[in-house]
């Protein structure tokens, strides 16, 4: 039967990783099931939440009837680019007041990375990428299709469940001259381990004085404190030095608009003339790919980043989602405590951001999954915005099983 299909001999590709998880979860019919897989928010209640800010917004496109359905052009709505660049690099960015930033609206986090990706392995004379060991399961494969090669640095240590500071500085310092390096602009996905100020600085030191190009992924900014200014300090740092960098960044976290797509792809260049000229190409990048970016959701971000009271409801909603996660590691933690949980849990609550990456094995992991229909990814990552304090005891138990059976 096969045989009569032209696809007949196309094999059957394994799930992704990460949203895998998801499609396992979602065949599970145990009433205790919990997806602690892909970082997505939920309430106490384990529900998605839809912030109320958006449903605002919404309710004000709805109700305007001067708006259409036209295209967007194909870098996508200005005032939200215009917005988007304010919202990461400051209200008063020298970059953003000289006009030497480029911004276009992209679809998501994953889709400016992809587009800014593109633009380099096309333009930019350096090809090789130095992503974190490790990182987003993502990155290799976005930047391995855009025609880039991918190369590691060390970042996490699994003995201090930390940084790897010398080791990173080391494997940056024997980067070649040019070389790109992605950088976690805050809550380091999947580690939730992020360098202090401190480092950040040495790191900004070191990359420039080897002329390394900063390419910046913001996929959590305002999840890691609750404070978007604090959350785009790693990047305000590089661009106040006058230097080039690529920043993609995403509202799916910050904004819960997941499924909307809405993302932005910053480029900050040395000179007005030089950032129009990067524009126009960027413009040929993604006119053959999907010709122009979607209107609805940038709308939404546009709506409220331009009203002032919105605004401000909006870093409201944000910090209680922060805090919310902020209070679920505490409750974990304890609750390891309590339990007499063998072994060293205190970087559930030194880790920052949306992810625990708790050092749990596979095979504990495959355990959890079995025997407690806890899904989380193979790396031993659970996702903090997935619990909830009436979850937290049922993943006290599967943890406490799977570390002193599996141990
Ligand atoms: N960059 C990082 C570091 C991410 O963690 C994610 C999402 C993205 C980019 C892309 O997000 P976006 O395209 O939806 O804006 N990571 C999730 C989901 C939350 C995923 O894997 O797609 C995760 O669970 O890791």
């Amino acid at each position: 039967m096969d045989s009569e299909s032209v696809f007949g001999k196309i094999v059957r590709a394994p799930e992704d990783p990460i949203l895998g998880v998801t499609v396992a979860y979602n065949k599970d019919t145990s009433p205790v099931k919990l997806n602690l897989g892909v970082g997505a928010y939920r309430t106490e209640e384990g529900k998605p939440l839809v912030l109320n800010v958006v449903r605002k917004a919404e309710q004000l496109l709805v109700n305007d009837q001067s708006r259409v359905k036209e295209y967007l052009p194909i870098v996508g709505l200005v005032d939200f680019n215009k917005l988007s660049a304010k919202l990461i690099l400051g209200a008063d960015s020298p970059a953003i007041k000289d006009n030497r930033v480029t911004t276009v609206q992209c679809l998501s986090g994953t889709g400016s990375l992809r587009v800014g990706a593109e633009f380099l392995a096309r333009h930019y004379h350096q090809l090789t990428i130095y992503i974190p060991q490790p990182t987003w399961g993502n990155h290799p494969k976005v930047f391995t299709l855009a025609g880039l090669s991918v190369k590691t640095y060390r970042y996490y240590d699994p003995a201090t469940r930390g940084l790897n500071f010398q080791g990173l500085l080391e494997d940056l310092r024997a980067a070649p001259s040019g070389a790109i390096v992605l950088l976690h602009a805050c809550a380091h996905n999947p580690t939730g381990v992020d360098p202090t100020l401190e480092q950040w600085e040495q790191i900004r030191q070191l990359m420039r004085s080897k002329g390394l190009l900063p390419f910046f992924d913001s996929a959590y900014q305002g999840f890691a404190s609750g404070s978007l200014d604090a959350d785009a300090q790693s990047v305000r740092m590089f661009v106040a030095d006058g230097g080039e960098c690529l920043v993609a960044q995403s509202y799916a976290k910050n904004m819960g608009l997941y499924g909307e797509r809405v993302g932005a792809l910053s480029i900050v260049c040395k000179t007005e003339d030089v950032a129009s000229r990067v524009e126009s190409q960027l413009k040929l990048v993604i006119r053959p790919m999907y010709s122009s970016p979607p209107i609805h959701g940038a709308s939404i971000v546009a709506t409220i980043l331009k009203d002032s009271t919105m605004y401000k409801e909006w870093t409201l909603e944000l910090k209680a989602m922060a805090d919310r996660i902020i209070s679920m590691r505490q409750q974990l933690f304890d609750a390891l405590s309590a339990r007499g949980t063998p072994g060293d849990w205190s970087h559930i609550i030194k880790q920052i951001g949306m992810f625990t990456f708790t050092g749990l094995n596979s095979e504990q992991v495959a355990f959890m999954t079995k025997e407690y229909h806890i899904y989380m990814t193979s790396d031993g990552r659970i996702s903090m915005a997935g619990l909830s304090s009436k979850t937290v005891p049922h993943l006290t138990d599967a943890i406490h099983a799977a570390v002193t059976r599996m141990g």
